[in-house]
């Protein structure tokens, strides 16, 4: 592990500039579209961005879920992958990529995070208790229902509010977590669930005090505390820039140590890793950890590839070594916040303070004149795929879905259209772009109607569902 926060050229020389800590060794070209093009590509998807190909997307910020470009390294890795059915060199790499950067002694690779989500939620609640997490998203929420859990969000108030400039919006409101043991019962707590940084809430990071004092609430309960790895790296890069005494630690210890309060984690390396698929899971129970090693063999595949191929986990090895360096994590969030400070200077709103993988547009802001029932995050998204093909990702009330008891939606208060930016694949002048779209789309926004839903599927309805406009 590296002992020193590496400092760069420009700061050495207390410059202000910064660039990023790679060059380009390969392109793949992008397709310009024409705005009737768009129009008719938009309406073929019913208004949903997940429903576009991408072959009528020029600037891509969907997701950063493995969306990454891999390094060198990582491609010479992809050709030594062990094929062998079990019992891959590559397994073996992974898990001690992970012992080593995370913490945990036992491992379980699985296809992707959900696949660890899935795991983890069977083996860890009973029907009917509570999984109190800071925030939902959409998948571990699933998940955890699926197996019987009744999700609680016990995340801190602000993180409901894009307004709201607190440094640690992620942190768990330990005072409405104690209630909610004193109310049920320990017993009836399946564990906490954690997610660092909180994907729904803006990109936002959680401290590590609120994590230790989270870990020592959940000790004297007997209550596991498990988190969400996904961008935990991304996570302790705010720690390092924020919470007094972690300015000169490395971003891998910062994350090492914050493991080091939990019982253990899942993770969707199509983030942090710099992978395009993969995930893990990993604790410390050894006999949890039988349970899990166990049921991976019937969804996932064998215990030494979890539905991977040994290329993809030699990959994801890698990928987690370099997703721990402090001057690649400075780049990749820096470009995150060139783009906030380009829609900031046009006083565009979005959550504040800007996260770690995204900008998230409050489409409340733009569009004052829809209710929430007019779905004015996808209208934004829509909007901004018809200006310029760029394609971005609703996470309002379309995301959030009905309540599994009354049937009607859920209604969030945090109504927001992401984007998503990939790691190491788009130029600074890409994000140029991206503003004077969102500017533009931003200065129109008195014109915008709305849309009604004319399609929803039972799961996870955003990915599918379709939309015509209002008139
Ligand atoms: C993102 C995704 C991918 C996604 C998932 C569902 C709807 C839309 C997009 C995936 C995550 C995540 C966190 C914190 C678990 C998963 C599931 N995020 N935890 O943000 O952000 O991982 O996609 O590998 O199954 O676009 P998976």
């Amino acid at each position: 592990m590296s002992e020193i926060v590496h400092r760069t050229m420009g700061q050495q020389s207390g410059r202000r500039s910064w660039a990023e800590p790679w060059k380009i060794k390969m392109v793949e070209p992008l397709r310009m579209t024409r705005r009737e093009d768009r129009v008719k590509a938009l309406a073929d998807a019913g208004c949903n961005t997940f429903l576009l190909r991408s072959d009528d997307v020029y600037i891509d910020l969907l997701t950063d879920s493995g969306t990454n470009a891999m390094s060198d390294r990582q491609w010479a890795g992809m050709m030594l992958g062990d094929e062998a059915y079990a019992g891959s060199r590559n397994f073996y790499h992974l898990e001690e990529a992970i012992q080593t950067w995370y913490g945990y002694p036992y491992v379980v690779p699985t296809h992707q995070g959900r696949g660890a989500e899935h795991l983890i939620s069977r083996a860890a609640i009973r029907k009917g208790q509570y999984v109190p997490g800071n925030m939902y998203f959409t998948t571990t929420r699933l998940h955890q229902e699926l197996a019987g859990g009744i999700f609680v969000d016990v995340i801190v108030d602000a993180a409901h509010d894009p307004t709201d400039l607190s440094p640690f919006k992620g942190d768990v409101d330990v005072g409405k977590l104690e209630r909610l043991i004193a109310e049920r019962g320990a017993d009836n707590i399946a564990y906490v669930s954690l997610a660092a940084t909180v994907n729904m809430a803006g990109g936002q990071p959680v401290s590590m005090a609120n994590v230790k004092t989270l870990h020592a609430l959940c000790q004297r309960h007997g209550i596991r505390l498990f988190l969400d790895a996904t961008r935990l790296m991304e996570n302790a890069f705010f720690i390092q820039e924020r919470e007094g005494g972690y300015a000169d630690q490395p971003i891998a210890a910062i994350a090492h140590e914050f493991c080091s309060h939990t019982d253990g984690a899942w993770m969707s390396a199509k983030k942090d890793a710099l992978v395009n698929i993969g995930g893990w899971l990993a604790v410390r129970d050894q006999s949890l950890f039988e349970e899990l090693r166990n049921l991976v063999v019937v969804y996932e595949g064998l215990h030494t590839y979890g539905g991977l191929a040994g290329r993809d986990m030699e990959a994801m090895a890698i990928g987690i070594a370099e997703s721990t360096q402090d001057d690649h994590m400075r780049a990749r969030i820096g470009q995150v916040r060139y783009l906030a400070e380009l829609l900031q200077d046009w006083a565009v709103p979005m959550v504040q303070p800007v996260g770690g993988h995204a900008i998230f547009l409050d489409a409340r802001g733009f569009y004052p004149q829809l209710a929430q029932s007019e779905f004015p995050a996808q209208t934004l998204a829509a909007e901004l795929y018809l200006d310029s093909g760029i394609r971005s990702m609703e996470r309002g009330v379309v995301s959030a879905g009905r309540d599994v008891e009354t049937g009607d939606h859920h209604y969030p208060k945090l109504e927001l259209t992401r984007l998503t930016i990939p790691r190491r694949v788009y130029t600074q002048a890409h994000m140029d772009v991206v503003a004077e779209s969102v500017k533009a789309v931003y200065d129109a926004r008195a014109e915008a109607r709305g849309l009604r839903m004319v399609y929803e599927p039972k799961y996870l309805r955003f990915f599918q569902a379709r939309f015509e406009p209002l008139s």
